[in-house]
């Protein structure tokens, strides 16, 4: 569901069938999506309609304002945003919209994603960013926390997040050492 573009309302029966995206999932770049796509696994196993883009606020400033201040017109819900490094995506989406903002740091080369996270998780007192583990056990629990927070108003998807955590209880106890 990588860059996945919006349904097309020009007769396609198809795409007219698909649900708008509740969820959107950033990144700063294409080099991220092998830990983000850990999150569009998740929200595709919870039926949550969502949509994955490459946004750099560095490199497409301009894209991220026009994402950020839309999104909530959109229906977004929830924004998870992955990035690496002096990773400001989350904190500049967050600036830009109400909407609960998740942040995954990125495994970093350098700084092994230490750099990532203390630039996602320092966030000074006003502007608030979800910040998730430094990689794709980050990019699994952001988009778990965003099922979370959108089964407040949806008695489904608490359904399943009961499910999803029997299921976890089984496994761990049955699990067995060789
Ligand atoms: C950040 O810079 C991205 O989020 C990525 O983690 C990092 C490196 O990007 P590339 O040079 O691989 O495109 O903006």
């Amino acid at each position: 569901m990588a860059n996945q573009a919006l349904p097309s309302r020009k007769g396609n029966k198809k795409a007219l069938m698909v649900a708008p995206p509740v969820v959107s999932v950033i990144m700063g770049s294409k080099s991220d999506w092998d830990t983000m796509k850990a999150a569009s696994e998740i929200l595709t196993e919870f039926g949550v309609a969502h949509e994955c883009r490459v946004i750099s606020a560095h490199r497409t400033p301009e894209l991220l304002t026009g994402f950020a201040t839309t999104a909530e017109a959109r229906g977004i819900e929830v924004i998870i945003a992955g990035a690496g490094g002096a990773a400001h995506l989350a904190g500049v989406t967050a600036a830009q919209t109400i909407l609960p903002v998740l942040g995954v740091p990125i495994e970093s080369k350098a700084l092994h994603g230490m750099d990532s996270l203390l630039s996602i998780v320092q966030m000074p007192g006003g502007i608030p960013v979800g910040t998730l583990a430094i990689g794709s056990a980050g990019a699994k629990n952001a988009a778990l926390l965003a099922v979370a927070i959108m089964a407040g108003k949806r008695a489904s998807l608490r359904g399943k997040l009961k499910s999803y955590r029997e299921k976890m209880k089984r496994k761990a106890a049955e699990d067995t050492l060789p």
